[in-house]
C-alpha cells in the first residue's frame, strides 16, 4: 500500500514533508487538500481531528506533524538523502533549527496571514504587531547565525531544517 500524504500545495509545512519524499524519490500518493475535493478533506479530518496538515498515512499508521513525518520517513523509508546527521550532537543542532523555523518564523507568519483572511471587525492588530516583532527578532538572530554558514544545518543540507536553500536551492 503506497504512502499517502494529505497536503496542500501552498503550505510551507507540507513543503517540508514533500522535500523529504522528493529528495529520496520515495513513492507516495498525494491526497490533495483543496475545496474542489471535499471528500479528501473529510478523510483527512477523520484521521486527524486537529486538522493541521500535512499528515502521512502508512498502512494503518497515521503520522502527524511535519517534523515527525520527516523523521518517520528517515527511519522507516530511508533513501540516499539523510534527513538528519547520524551524529546525535549534530542532529540536535538541526532539530533546534527546525524548532526555530516552526515556532519563530512559520507560526508568526501564519498568524499574520490568517489575520488578513479574517472578516473585518475580527482582526487582531496587537497580535499582528507582536508577530511582526517576533519575525524581526528571529530574522535578525538568523542573519547572525548564517553569517558563517552555507546551510542552516551547518556544513550540509539536511531537509529537517527545511529552509536551508542557498542560491542554488539544492541539497548537494
Ligand atoms: N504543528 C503543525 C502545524 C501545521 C500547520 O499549521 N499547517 C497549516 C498549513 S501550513 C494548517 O494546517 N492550517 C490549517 C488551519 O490552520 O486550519 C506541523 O508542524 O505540522
Amino acid at each position: 500500500m503506497p504512502l499517502k500524504l494529505y497536503a496542500h500545495a501552498f503550505s510551507s509545512y507540507c513543503q517540508k514533508a514533500l522535500v523529504s519524499l522528493y529528495e529520496n524519490g520515495t513513492p507516495f500518493e498525494w491526497k490533495m487538500l483543496s475545496p474542489e475535493q471535499p471528500e479528501v478533506y473529510a478523510e483527512f479530518a477523520d484521521l486527524w481531528p486537529l486538522r493541521r496538515f500535512p499528515i502521512l498515512v502508512d498502512g494503518k499508521r497515521t503520522v502527524t506533524e511535519a517534523s515527525t513525518i520527516v523523521e518517520y520517513l528517515d527511519l522507516y523509508h530511508p533513501g540516499p538523502a539523510p534527513m538528519l546527521p547520524e551524529d546525535r550532537k549534530a542532529a540536535l543542532e538541526v532539530r533546534a533549527m527546525d524548532r526555530f523555523f516552526d515556532n519563530y518564523i512559520s507560526t508568526p507568519q501564519q498568524r499574520i496571514v490568517f489575520d488578513v483572511l479574517r472578516p473585518g471587525g475580527q482582526r487582531d492588530p496587537c497580535g499582528v504587531t507582536d508577530c511582526r516583532q517576533m519575525l524581526d527578532t528571529a530574522y535578525a538572530w538568523l542573519d547572525k547565525v548564517m553569517a558563517d554558514r552555507e546551510w542552516v544545518g551547518g556544513g550540509h543540507c539536511f531537509p529537517l531544517a527545511y529552509l536551508t536553500a542557498t542560491d542554488s536551492g539544492e541539497c548537494s
